[in-house]
């Protein structure tokens, strides 16, 4: 049977075989198997290219094993990877890296005394079904800010503020934390907002980390913490509780407001992997559109599986998709 394959599919396909980059060469093989007409013709096409995804994915997590994580190169810039890049910063000593050793494969440099970290480090961390990348950054004080951190928290997508509960001088080292960023232009806020007008000026998503939550047996310094952040989250994270490490993490994803969506292929089983990341009120045209914007015009319609709709429930473009729900496009 003739695999009647569209004009694009063979545009992509030469972009595909020039392509020497193995995570650009992973979308691009995505976007051909969403682009192929799915019948008898193009079956053993399918599984050509779904051997070719399977050896693509083993060689980029192989080079991330190998890693584990990257000591950044150019400082003021780290390519994102993932599905949200989160920075941690704060004063000397507060506990980043030990953040990031407990949250990813890496390991980065912890010591009982300040200024041990010198350079950013950035790692993956795994979120259930997704990836999301941390990175751990040197610390801001009186006599230290590093000039690249500005850039590195502008072009990130959520900023963990790590606090010392153990600190008697918390709340001094995180006002010169905020006022360092003030002069750099950075104001923290604790939602998305619009970016100022004056475009010298960057508003930053944060949520903070009360961290070394057990040396704050009176829990006077979490009290500090909220009359100087009010309306941030704060959880309260320590290295020797699993669950506090568990809670910051689900809590980071929640802040990135972005939901995962899976796709399902018709008449086969879901596999919960990979899903297609679109932000939080997106709709069936969005995640259609983050495979391929082809892929979006042909759309005729969906099936969707999960919480807000019954199994298999028939939807348009502009349905409203939640985090966790499947669907099966139908071009
Ligand atoms: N009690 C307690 N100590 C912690 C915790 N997390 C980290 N520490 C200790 O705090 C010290 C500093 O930890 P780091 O992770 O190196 O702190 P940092 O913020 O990366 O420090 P710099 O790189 O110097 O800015 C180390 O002695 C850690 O063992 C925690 O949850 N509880
Ligand atoms: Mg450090």
């Amino acid at each position: 049977m003739p695999a009647n394959l569209p004009p694009d599919y063979y545009q992509l396909e030469r972009e595909f075989r020039a392509e020497k980059e193995p995570r650009e060469k992973l979308r691009l093989a995505r976007e051909l198997l969403a682009l192929m007409p799915k019948h008898k013709g193009t079956d053993k096409l399918q599984a050509d290219l779904k051997s070719k995804i399977s050896k693509l994915k083993k060689t980029i997590e192989g080079g991330e094993k190998r890693h584990g994580a990257r000591v950044a190169t150019a400082h003021d810039h780290i390519p994102p990877e993932g599905a949200g890049q989160i920075v941690l910063i704060g004063p000397p000593n507060s506990g980043k890296s030990s953040l990031v050793d407990n949250l990813t494969n890496a390991k980065p440099l912890v010591a009982d005394y300040p200024y041990t970290t010198r350079e950013p480090l950035a790692a993956m961390m795994t979120f259930e079904t997704i990836q999301l990348q941390l990175i751990d950054t040197p610390p801001i004080s009186e006599e230290l800010y590093e000039p690249y951190m500005s850039n590195l928290i502008r072009s990130a997508n959520l900023i963990v503020l790590v606090c010392d509960l153990a600190n008697p001088a918390m709340s001094g080292n995180l006002s010169v934390v905020l006022r360092k960023l003030e002069e750099k232009r950075i104001i923290l806020k604790p939602e998305f907002e619009a970016q100022p007008d004056d475009p010298r000026f960057s508003v930053k998503k944060t949520i903070l980390a009360a961290h070394k939550a057990y040396d704050d047996e009176s829990g006077t310094k979490r009290a500090d913490l909220s009359k100087i952040f009010p309306n941030y989250r704060i959880y309260p994270t320590s290295i020797l509780d699993e669950d506090s490490l568990a809670a910051l993490k689900q809590g980071m994803f929640e802040a990135l407001n972005i939901i995962r969506v899976y796709t399902k292929q018709i008449g086969k089983e879901v596999e919960l992997v990979d899903p297609v990341i679109i932000p939080v009120g997106g709709t069936v045209e969005e995640a259609a559109t983050a495979i391929h914007k082809d892929f979006a015009q042909k759309l005729k319609f969906a099936k969707v599986w999960g919480h807000h709709t019954f199994d298999g429930q028939r939807v348009q473009r502009d349905y409203r998709l939640y985090d966790g729900d499947i669907v099966e496009f139908h071009i």
